[in-house]
């Protein structure tokens, strides 16, 4: 546990994040990437268990090391002490003894352990559900929700997942290439997303909160920058949320420049904006701008860094899958204002 601690108050990134944030009108805390504050269900038995597993262990340990010392202390060598103490051969009570009492413990803890299990890693979604697919990417996350009044189709976002609070999700997890990990330690986690393999989980969130995770499998040179960030959100504003996900790009004749060249270079075979580029090779860009970060939570965005990576992403995070297409200064600002018109 202790370890565990150490190696979660070290994760990288999201030290600049103010505590409090405020999307759509109410103000969400941040919550970091850690167990110890359970916000649902799921996170909430695991901790539970993690503790009383723990205490039993630590009960055992301090019985163990109490007799030790206590034998020690007391059967040392003493003054005056000849030969061998007296050599004993054979006891049933303590065969017995310490054959029917670790059977007991274990017994306990594999039951204790089954019931959590059933509760958490569940074949089908939990009675109301919502659903969303999860797609990890070397190094961004995908997620898919149903259409809001289309039944056939679906809206495609970008590394913020938001979610209604109060709501069970039932988290479809894919992969586009290697194995990720989704684990947002408040909520739930950790399971891998697979290539060729749909694995599932869930979670609830109970409480309004930005929730940070990271990517728990270690995916390649950008695998510490593939933080992840769910938005929990009462229902209303969660629903207007999705409603303007769905909709189409804004169309700003202002900055139809930045729109040309952002369509003429290969910024449109990579990303989408929806009605304008179908690229599904990187994160939708459609309503960029309703996102509070960018390359995966690695930064605030704003014009300065949306400016800087679309110069070269490889300064912001190295080794990750989009070039820098080598623009002009002026090129740079034409498509920077026109990403800033994608709401
Ligand atoms: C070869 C494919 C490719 C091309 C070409 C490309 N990108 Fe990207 N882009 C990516 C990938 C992959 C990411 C995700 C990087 C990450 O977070 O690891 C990304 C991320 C972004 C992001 C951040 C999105 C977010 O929500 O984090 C923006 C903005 C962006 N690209 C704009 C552009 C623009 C503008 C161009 C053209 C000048 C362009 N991209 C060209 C692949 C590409
Ligand atoms: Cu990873």
């Amino acid at each position: 546990m202790a370890l565990l601690v150490a190696v979660l108050a070290v994760l990288p990134c999201h030290a600049a994040e103010p505590v409090i944030c405020t999307t759509a009108g109410t103000e969400l805390p941040v919550v970091p990437p850690h167990m110890f504050e359970p916000a649902g269900p799921v996170s909430d038995e695991v901790q539970s268990m993690a503790w009383l597993l723990g205490g039993i262990c630590l009960g055992i340990f301090v019985v163990v090391e109490g007799l030790l010392v206590y034998s020690i202390v007391k059967f040392r060598r003493r003054e005056g002490d000849r030969g061998e103490p007296v050599q004993l051969f054979g006891s049933n009570p303590i065969e017995l003894a310490w054959t029917v009492v670790p059977t007991l413990i274990v017994f306990t803890l594999a039951l204790v352990t089954i019931r959590v299990i059933r509760d958490i890693d569940r074949t089908t979604p939990p009675e109301g559900a919502m659903c969303v697919t999860a797609i990890g990417h070397q190094w961004w996350w995908e997620y898919r929700y149903p259409h809001p009044t289309d039944p056939t189709g679906e809206v495609v976002v970008a590394n913020e997942m938001h979610v209604p609070v109060g709501v069970p999700i039932w988290v479809r997890l894919e992969s586009a290439d290697v194995i990720h990990s989704w684990w947002v330690p408040a909520l739930a986690g950790k399971t891998d997303l697979m290539p060729n393999q749909t694995n599932r989980l869930w979670f609830r969130a109970d409480t309004p909160g930005i929730y940070l995770g990271q990517c728990a499998e270690y995916c390649g040179n950008q695998h510490a920058g593939m933080l992840l960030r769910v938005v929990a959100q009462p229902e209303a504003e969660y629903r207007a949320w999705l409603a303007g996900q769905a909709a189409p790009a804004v169309d700003d004749r202002s900055v139809s420049a930045g729109r040309s060249i952002f369509e003429s270079l290969a910024c449109s075979t990579c990303h989408a904006v929806k009605g304008v580029s179908d690229g599904a090779f990187a994160p939708d860009l459609t309503h960029l701008m309703s996102r509070t970060t960018i390359a995966s939570g690695m930064a605030e965005l704003d014009r300065d860094t949306l400016r800087s990576w679309i110069d070269d992403p490889q300064v912001l995070k190295p080794g990750c899958n989009m070039p820098s297409l080598k623009l002009s200064p002026a090129e740079l600002d034409a498509v920077t204002d026109y990403l800033l018109t994608l709401k």
